[in-house]
């Protein structure tokens, strides 16, 4: 077991802490102020290479390791959680899904402009009516001689409404279950593909959120990724890589609520003294030093897992389950040992705490984590009746 970073990891690390201090800390408090979504920034991170870090060089990626990716992912979460998902959603959920289920013609046609950030994708599985509840999908998906054309409405959808692509999950067949599920490379200029904006969330301002109408929308026969009735596993092995990258946008998190604290408390003066001199405050600090790092080895254990080949669905969710909510924990923490300083949006740890409270909701909440892993250590399947 080695728990050292190459060279290579420690100078992507440090190049993205870089970036991340000179690019996107300044901006992340006006963004979240006026509900910007910052595509200067975007396009940022797209030079960087940060938008397809795991994808081959011959599509355009860096080709780096999912360790590495999450290196990068954590960075970027330390300073601005509405930018880590820029890179999660396109990366993880749109280039990974690409990578492993698409033709050699679709991956040529859609990874490079993805990976340059020339085009944005969104990954459209939610709906209003479902959630956890993924495989029962009421868009759908209807084959004509042409190819296909799809009907519905997708929820919560990140980057939907700057998206040029779009993966859209779709039921084909009722009578099928999830085995009738399919998922389509939309590409979102073709008539009847409507987005509309999400505001007023709690946090994640700074993000773009979408509501979508699809509506007669007409796929060609090569927009289909994968085969009819592939539409659930592409939907649950891209989660594997989502639920992977928000796990290591937490831990940044995490690690900015622990310096921020340490900052915040050695400049604090009360009773004549630092707050950092404090058992109670150190304490804080302490736990909340602790959950990171234990945090940081469940995400780096997923990526090495992943890097092997291995299968890896319940250490992702072990990962994101913890992650999430260590990070929600150490958001909380950090506005305590701010005090009142920590109540307004002069220092990170606020927004933190806003931004970080839809990690355990979004590409699954805590309890479908908690059942994904129950599940693979009792053999029982708690979804399914007795
Ligand atoms: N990768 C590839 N295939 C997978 C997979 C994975 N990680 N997990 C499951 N599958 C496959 C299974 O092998 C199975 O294949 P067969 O049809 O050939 O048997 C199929 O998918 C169905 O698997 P399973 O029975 O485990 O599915 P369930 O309906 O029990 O899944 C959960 C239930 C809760 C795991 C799933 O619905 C889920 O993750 N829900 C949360 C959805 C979510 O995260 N939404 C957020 C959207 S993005 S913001």
């Amino acid at each position: 077991m080695d728990f050292e970073l190459s060279a290579e990891q420690r100078l992507v690390k440090e190049t993205a802490r870089a970036f991340t201090d000179n690019e996107i800390v300044d901006r992340a408090r006006e963004n979240d102020r006026n509900e910007h979504f910052d595509l200067e920034l975007v396009a940022k991170l797209a030079e960087q290479g940060y938008l397809g870090a795991i994808v081959p060089r011959k599509y355009g990626g860096a080709e780096l390791d999912y360790l590495t990716y999450g290196l990068i992912v954590e960075e970027i979460g330390r300073g601005d959680s509405a930018m880590r998902t820029v890179i999660s959603v396109q990366t993880s959920l749109v280039c990974s899904a690409i990578l492993r289920w698409g033709s050699e013609k679709q991956k040529q046609r859609y990874l490079p402009k993805l990976c340059s950030g020339e085009w944005l994708g969104c990954f459209g599985l939610t709906e209003p009516d479902t959630g956890s509840d993924a495989a029962n999908q009421r868009t759908r998906a209807r084959k004509t001689d042409a190819g296909w054309t799809i009907n519905g409405s997708k929820m919560f959808i990140s980057l939907g409404n700057h998206a040029k692509l779009a993966l859209i999950f779709a039921q084909s067949d009722p009578d099928e279950g999830h085995r009738g599920l399919a998922c389509f490379l939309v590409e979102t200029d073709q008539p009847g593909f409507q987005p509309q904006e999400i505001h007023h969330k709690l946090g994640l301002r700074g993000s773009d959120t979408a509501a979508i109408s699809l509506d007669d929308v007409e796929v060609p026969d090569d927009g289909l990724l994968g085969e009819v009735g592939d539409g659930f596993k592409v939907a649950m092995s891209a989660l594997d890589s989502g639920r992977y990258s928000v796990a290591a946008g937490c831990v940044g998190i995490c690690q900015g609520c622990v310096d921020a604290s340490v900052r915040y408390s050695k400049e604090r003066q009360q009773f004549g003294r630092p707050i950092a001199s404090f058992q109670l405050v150190q304490a804080m600090i302490a736990d909340m030093a602790v959950e990171t790092e234990a945090a940081r080895m469940l995400v780096w254990r997923a990526g090495f897992l992943k890097d092997a080949g291995k299968p890896n669905t319940t250490e992702t969710s072990i990962a994101k389950l913890y992650a999430t909510e260590a990070a929600v924990r150490c958001a909380n923490t950090a506005i305590q040992v701010h005090g009142g300083s920590g109540y307004v949006d002069d220092h990170p740890v606020e927004r933190y705490l806003r931004d970080v409270r839809v990690t355990t909701l979004y590409e699954g909440t805590s309890q479908i984590q908690q059942l994904i892993i129950g599940r693979a250590l009792t053999g029982i399947n708690a979804l399914v009746p007795a």
